[in-house]
């Protein structure tokens, strides 16, 4: 099966019960045994639903894996993850990140006594240089939030190879979706999803995943699922699985409209930087050539002048809604330092290059003459630098 195939079929067979050919909103939390112990296969909702069970399979098999396991949010799926370490244990980060990403390792994990080093993961000397003995996961993202950096997973992969004890390489695929990279294939050991985003691709539903191909990783994932409790409703499980279906129609419209965002905006004598896997200027436009299928629906540039232009900019547009969040057909700019990595302090943030010029953009698949007609607007009426 190709993908579009797997995402409309697999875990989606007519309901057993009913013959449902769409899978049913199981909204239930509990299920009736014939004697103790004999069951459907079905004992507690927290444990597992049928609903969220075939979003389960649904993603699994998108990103080429046996286990998959939804949650409650990305920031749950995260979280339940990183139980894949004890106390004492290290990890390298990239340094350029989610910043609730930043906040969890930094503000709560920290805590139970691990320990994270943030790195410019697109430099793989760097990455080596920051490994410990003690060190046991290395988390990507890639693409980069906000500065659409480049990790070369593959690379991450062979220095983990190096290293005595086995290290988990862990990708955060939210940027990319599983449509335009695959990082099981490259080597890694675990996907991490934000669903709220391209996944459930509709801005209506939070959600996250966790997916491997390795069993015992699989089976600590599901224990937390189960013994943590950060699972999706029903509800929000079916949503996630019906926006899923058109992932890559979506993708794929998402990729062409940013692409010619990315080169408007190199072009405006306003910007003085553009962020875009896709542009030739970008600095590892060869690796995303090799690493992913396609460039992705999120652009970052820098506006020239202080943050109150960026601000006014980003008031002005009509189509581009100013909001947190990504990965929805709709369109939406967000500045950084002030929304999503407000979390990471100042002197760290600005470090990194998420700057107060900085903005970033959710392409949207609406009609691209639409949003360059909207950037231009907000272009030529911004307040003078
Ligand atoms: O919001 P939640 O579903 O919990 O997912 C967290 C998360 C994880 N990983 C990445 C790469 C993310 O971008 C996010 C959430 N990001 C935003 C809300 C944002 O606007 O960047």
């Amino acid at each position: 099966m190709k993908f579009s195939t797997k995402a409309i079929h697999v875990g989606q067979e007519a309901d057993p019960a009913t013959g449902a050919t769409i899978v049913p909103v199981y909204q239930t939390s509990t299920y009736t045994q014939d004697a103790v112990g004999e069951h459907k296969g079905f004992d507690y909702s927290r444990t597992i639903n049928p609903t969220r069970l075939a979003l389960e399979k649904q993603l699994a098999s998108l990103e080429g894996a046996e286990f998959g396991y939804a949650f409650a949010s990305g920031m749950a799926a995260t979280a339940a993850v990183l139980n894949l370490l004890s106390a004492g244990d290290h990890a390298v980060v990239t340094d350029d990140l989610y910043g609730g990403t930043y906040r969890l390792f930094s503000r709560v994990l920290e805590r139970y006594g691990l320990s994270f080093t943030y790195v410019d993961m697109s430099d793989l000397a760097a990455v080596r240089a920051a490994v410990r003995p003690n060190t046991k996961l290395f988390w990507i993202e890639t693409p980069t939030n906000p500065l659409l950096k480049l990790i070369d997973i593959a690379g991450v992969v062979g220095i983990r190879g190096e290293l005595a004890t086995k290290a988990t390489v862990v990708v955060d695929n939210t940027f990319a979706s599983p449509y335009f990279q695959q990082p099981l294939a490259l080597g890694a050991d675990v996907v991490v999803h934000s669903t709220t985003k391209y996944i459930g691709g509709h801005s209506d539903v939070v959600g996250g995943v966790a997916i491997t191909n390795d069993r015992a990783i699989a089976d600590v994932i599901k224990f937390h699922q189960n013994a943590v409790g950060g699972v999706p409703g029903p509800h929000d499980a079916w949503l996630t699985m019906r926006g899923a279906k058109t992932l890559a129609l979506r993708m794929r419209q998402h990729a062409e409209n940013a692409h010619v965002v990315a080169e408007f905006l190199e072009r405006h004598d306003e910007v003085s930087r553009v962020y875009y896997p896709g542009l030739p200027s970008h600095p590892q436009h060869e690796l995303a050539k090799r690493q992913m299928s396609g460039y992705g629906g999120m652009v970052s540039f820098v506006l020239k002048g202080a943050q109150s232009r960026a601000l006014d900019f980003a008031n002005r547009l009509s189509y581009f809604s100013l909001a947190e969040s990504l990965g929805g057909v709709e369109s939406l700019i967000c500045h950084p330092a002030r929304m999503t990595h407000g979390s990471i302090p100042k002197e760290d943030r600005e470090r990194r290059g998420v700057t107060d010029g900085l903005l970033r953009l959710s392409v949207g698949i609406e009609d691209v003459e639409d949003l360059l007609d909207d950037l231009s607007r907000a272009l030529a009426s911004v307040v003078p630098a």
